[in-house]
């Protein structure tokens, strides 16, 4: 046989120079003699680029375990290499991304606008991040394995599919931005809605400062495209930045802009060809927000002069596993409010408390806000019997979750609960047909925060107070139904033409139960920070006392026309602050009276705080004796954007006169101050040294450190102020 000789079947040789013959590799065979290669088996392929020797492969199965990571409109998928790889080891993945419609599951493809990181196709690790996606979107992800023999099988592709839905997202960042009329002390902007505003855009956030001098900046709100600042220096340079707001919070801010006002007098012009429609209707509803000097003049609340508005800031998220503690004073003979989450079903819990309304009975006209679930529009409803009426209308958007639509109807089974003309007024649900509602009474003036700043300064003390007894005339109705509602907040109180205000957003709320360690695990939620009492906060004890903390911030906010407590301190800096005792200063031309109210309000110990009942009576006797509210907390000792150590807060500091008299190691007067009627601190910090010699405290030195005591008390805030 020759040294050359021809190989026999299920061998072969590529080279007929070559002494030996080879044995057919895997998945490959030799039929005829003197094979210069073998042929793959059927599905099974070699790539030009695979050596003969190589045994012929073949597309690789399924991705497995594929698991999805949702942050607002971005997807982490992940997932394991497939089971087969088809016996080789360039396997790759490709996403593919589809859109789908809610129930029906028509899918469509996602389009360019999506993106991947680090790319769509040709993945070799098993991760991909898809961002750029739509709020409240239903998306299919299809995660291809190929390897290098793919694209030469006819086979179809094998995938695994993750089905998610994006979350509520804030707008994306504002791109476009153009300048318009310019002068010596003004620049006018414009600019475009955001490309993916992801809901309804509420307001925009417009903040600039000179070039370089980035410290000290403006804000100003627009609900309008447009705005002008004012007030510039001549011939500088301003950088702008804008952000839009919607439901869902703050998007990201925009780009730097730089713009300069003009050197000269007269008003010269920007690129006007770029800028046709904003030369007239400039600034409508503009709110300046900043400049604290401007609020210091202008002699009304606590100046500041950088202010973040963040509604979603203003709630910490809390994860899971965290445990909260309720207790519940429950009064005989009051009705008492029942968890709709104690229903199993809870479609029924819904239709024992809310009443099903016809959607044909109910006229929509317009959207009016953007809430948690869906639009809130205000519309007409004519029930049989009854004259049509305006009624508010919450709707639950489209491609909603069971869970969503649970939530979204469990508001609707507590408010159909109450009834008391400072809680907002349940209509009733539909749930019948599609989109599913929830109507109320109709608000005219709408949420109560916004409401005030748009009024700033406009009502006298009397009506301010009117609102903040209706407020607490509706939370004395919750507590003593054993209700507590754990977002008490301006922004959740709804106040209409008759400057009536109610409770509303019953959407946090947990019930109590009966017994007082009663201890629930939550799935976890949103604390409103700036709002909520430090035991709710540290270790979850809701409880109606800590609803008075919220009510006692809910006073602050009313009182200085929606100002945000805290202006712009962290969160943490808040917790942080309240812990060590710092309380909010008073507002502006506040009365005394309400003023220690509020700091009642706020005591640490819960115990301390007074109940809704106290605090709605003692509202019935400021209104029913104006004269009480005369005095004000002194201007001139009046902190303004600075919190006040409650420690120094004198009698409001110290809960006796007998705790004062030892703080300050004159205790051996204690029977003295008695004797002589000085039994509250109120009283005690009204003294004067005349009622001091009076009774008999003779030695000079302690006459002296007494009256340092009672002055330091008084100019420490509560100078000016009077007892209840
Ligand atoms: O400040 P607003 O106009 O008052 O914007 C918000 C928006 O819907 C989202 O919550 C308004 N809103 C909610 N409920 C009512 C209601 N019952 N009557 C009038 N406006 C309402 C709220």
């Amino acid at each position: 046989m020759s040294c050359f000789a021809a190989c026999r079947p299920g061998f072969f040789k590529s080279s007929p120079l070559s002494q030996t013959c080879s044995k057919c590799p895997p998945h490959s065979y030799a039929h005829e003699e003197a094979a210069t290669s073998c042929v793959c088996e059927e599905r099974y392929y070699r790539r030009e680029s695979d050596p003969h020797t190589m045994a012929c492969t073949r597309p690789p199965s399924a991705p497995r375990n594929a698991i999805s990571n949702i942050n607002e409109t971005s997807v982490f998928l992940e997932w394991m290499f497939p089971a087969d790889t088809g016996g080789r080891k360039d396997v790759y993945y490709n996403i593919v991304c589809k859109k789908c419609t809610s129930i029906a599951g028509v899918c469509e493809e996602c389009g360019i606008h999506v993106r991947y990181v680090p790319q769509q196709s040709g993945l070799r690790n098993t991760s991909v991040m898809v961002i750029d996606l739509q709020a409240h979107t239903n998306y299919t992800f299809e995660i291809e394995a190929e390897n290098g023999v793919s694209e030469l099988s006819l086979g179809s592709k094998q995938y695994v599919s993750v089905n998610v839905t994006t979350n509520q997202a804030a707008p994306s960042p504002v791109t476009h931005v153009k300048k318009g009329k310019i002068s010596r002390n003004s620049i006018s902007l414009s600019w475009q809605e955001p490309e993916q505003p992801n809901g309804i855009i509420l307001e925009y956030e417009i903040k600039y400062f000179e070039k370089d001098q980035e410290t000290s900046y403006t804000i100003i709100k627009s609900k309008e495209t447009e705005i002008t600042a004012e007030g510039l220096k001549p011939a500088s340079s301003y950088i702008f930045q804008i952000r839009a707001r919607t439901a869902a919070g703050y998007g990201a801010f925009s780009r730097r802009f730089e713009f300069e006002t003009s050197p000269v007098s007269f008003a010269a012009t920007g690129d006007q060809s770029q800028i046709p429609i904003i030369a007239v209707s400039v600034t409508v509803g503009i709110i300046l927000l900043a400049g604290m000097v401007g609020f210091l003049l202008s002699g009304r609340r606590c100046g500041y002069s950088k202010a973040k508005q963040d509604p979603e800031e203003e709630k910490m998220h809390f994860h899971n596993g965290h445990i909260f503690c309720s207790t519940t004073v429950k009064l005989p003979g009051i009705k008492t409010y029942i968890d709709p989450h104690t229903y199993e079903d809870p479609n029924q819990a819904v239709h024992e408390f809310a009443k099903e309304i016809d959607a044909s009975s109910i006229t929509i006209e317009r959207v009016i806000g953007a809430g948690e679930f869906g639009e809130v529009c205000s519309g007409r409803i004519k029930l049989p019997g009854k004259r049509e009426f305006p009624v508010a209308i919450k709707t639950l958007k489209v491609g909603y979750t069971d869970k969503q639509r649970r939530d979204f109807l469990g508001e609707a089974s507590i408010m159909g609960q109450f009834d008391h003309p400072n809680i907002i007024h349940l209509e009733g649900v539909v749930t019948k047909s599609k989109p599913v509602m929830i109507v109320t009474e109709y608000m005219e003036n709408g949420s109560l925060d916004t409401f005030l700043k748009k009024n700033d300064g406009q009502f006298t003390v009397i009506q301010l107070v009117g609102m903040l007894r209706g407020i607490a005339s509706g939370m004395k109705y919750l507590s003593d139904m054993g209700y507590v509602h754990r977002d008490l907040a301006a922004r959740n109180i709804l106040i209409n033409s008759n400057l009536v205000c109610k409770v509303s957003d019953f959407g946090l709320s947990r019930v109590l139960e009966d017994d007082p360690e009663a201890a629930y695990t939550t799935r976890g939620g949103k604390i409103p920070i700036r709002w909520t009492a430090p035991e709710a906060i540290a270790f979850r004890k809701f409880t109606s006392a800590s609803d008075v903390w919220s009510y006692g911030i809910v006073m602050w906010e009313v009182m200085s026309y929606g100002e945000r407590p805290y202006w712009e301190m962290t969160n943490q800096d808040v917790i942080k602050a309240v812990e060590e005792g710092y309380r909010l200063p008073s507002p502006m031309d506040c009365p005394a009276a309400l003023y220690q109210l509020m700091l009642d309000c706020w005591q640490k110990d819960r115990n301390s705080r007074p109940k809704f009942e106290e605090i709605v009576s003692m509202l019935d006797k400021l209104i029913r004796n104006p004269s009480s509210l005369k005095t004000l907390v002194n201007s001139s000792n009046r902190v303004s954007n600075l919190l006040v150590e409650q420690n120094t807060l004198g009698g409001a500091a110290y809960r006796s006169v007998n705790e004062w008299l030892e703080a300050i190691k004159m205790g051996r007067y204690a029977d003295t101050f008695v004797e002589n009627g000085y039994t509250s601190m109120d009283a005690v910090t009204q003294m004067t040294l005349e009622d001091l010699r009076r009774f008999g405290v003779t030695l000079a030195g302690h006459q002296k450190k007494i009256m340092n005591s009672i002055q330091e008390m008084r100019a420490q805030l509560l100078n000016g102020m009077v007892p209840l």
